[in-house]
């Protein structure tokens, strides 16, 4: 019993001297159960302001020191996808000690439903097992303070007064882009624009191809050649801080879901950013500098207009002036192999569909033709560094 009375104690510290200031949301460790070797913890959330209501994709950061290891989730609550619709642990080491971070997803629909609550809810219970049941005493957790981003929004957890809580800065508004972009493979030099075979033949699949942001839409708009993927990032080298599903319109815009709104909404702070492009089987691109982003007025971004747009210069010239991004990497390892992109088009010869050996985006892989562009293009790689 005195085990467990030393346990209640630090528990109770900590959920009693929750601050009460002007917190988005707040997370708390709760109900605790001792079995044998395993340490069952409750982890609780509640919304405590109306400035933002959704999580998006947040990682809450938990450290511990060694008394207690290997954590796994034992039960998900409101779990349905009504609320918070996805529950992730991840072992991580922070210096000397070991921490865990709680992957939670919530995002709100247009509708404006699914938020997440203004009372405690119980989120999840994480079971540990306990090293040394004799230093129980000794047992701590605590914030590993740090910034983090996530799909939506920046959440900065911070341990202040001892308590548990987290904080969040968050920007007034969304950031808007307007960005311009070619897929060498499917553009026309006729046209000057990228052919929409894949859409006229309906096989664009309704939900994004990319697991950042696997968002399902109702329909594909008229004109749009294919799924992309829009990133945002603080430094050359460093992670999404924000990652989007976008439609490339045959124009070369990147357009929202109505296929038609070219100032693109994201869910970051203004600053500067590094724009990444990605496709499923060209070479990601990234804008040459960080360039500006605010919340009232999206100056265009053309990636067509030159090969000093892009990071590295890499980029392919179309035609006359206007450049764009390598077709070839089917295998999307960031670079094009000839005998690894092959392979992939040979396993899927003569298929239609929504393929990625299918290069040129017309909705047939043609061994022939595939082949032609890996040739071409053999050996470059994107000049993104990570
Ligand atoms: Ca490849
Ligand atoms: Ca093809």
């Amino acid at each position: 019993m005195k085990i467990i009375y030393n346990i209640w104690i630090l528990f109770f510290l900590s959920f009693v001297s929750i601050s009460s200031g002007a917190n988005d949301f707040e997370l708390s460790i709760s109900d605790i159960a001792i079995t044998g070797n395993n340490l069952d913890v409750k982890l609780k959330l509640r919304r405590t302001s109306t400035n933002w209501t959704s999580l998006g994709s947040s990682n809450f950061v938990i450290k511990y020191n060694q008394n207690i290891s290997n954590p796994t989730l034992i039960s998900a609550h409101n779990f349905s996808g009504a609320n918070y619709d996805n529950i992730n642990l991840k072992n991580i080491s922070v210096a000397t000690e070991q921490a865990l971070s709680i992957n939670i997803h919530l995002f709100v629909p247009d509708a404006g439903t699914n938020l997440v609550l203004n009372e405690w809810v119980d989120i999840v219970t994480i079971r540990f097992t306990i090293d040394n049941p004799n230093a129980l005493s000794l047992l701590e957790f605590d914030y590993e303070r740090t910034t983090i981003w996530d799909h939506s929004q920046t959440v900065e957890m911070d341990k202040s007064s001892g308590s548990m809580e987290s904080r969040s800065i968050y920007p007034t508004a969304s950031i808007i882009a307007k960005l311009k972009v070619f897929l060498e493979g499917p553009y026309n030099t006729s046209t000057h624009e990228m052919n929409t075979l894949l859409n006229i033949q309906s096989y664009i699949p309704p939900c994004s191809p990319y697991a950042e942001d696997a968002r399902t839409v109702a329909s594909i708009p008229a004109n749009i050649v294919d799924w992309g993927l829009l990133e945002l990032r603080e430094t050359a080298s460093g992670p999404a801080v924000m990652s989007k599903s976008v439609f490339l319109r045959k124009d070369g815009y990147l357009v929202g879901d109505d296929g038609t709104t070219t100032d693109l909404s994201l869910n970051a702070p203004v600053g500067n950013y590094y724009v990444v492009i990605k496709h499923r089987n060209h070479l990601a691109v990234m804008s040459a500098n960080a360039i500006t982003l605010n919340s009232t007025l999206a100056t265009l971004y053309d990636f067509a207009t030159g090969e000093g747009q892009y990071y590295g210069s890499l980029a392919i010239l179309l035609e006359s002036g206007v450049y764009g991004m390598l077709s070839g990497d089917i295998t999307g390892d960031g670079a094009i192999v000839f005998s690894a992109e092959l392979t992939e088009i040979r396993a899927d010869n003569l298929a239609a569909g929504y393929y990625g050996s299918d290069l040129n985006l017309d909705g047939a892989v043609v061994f022939s033709a595939e082949l032609t562009t890996v040739r071409k293009n053999n050996l470059n790689g994107s000049a993104l560094l990570n």
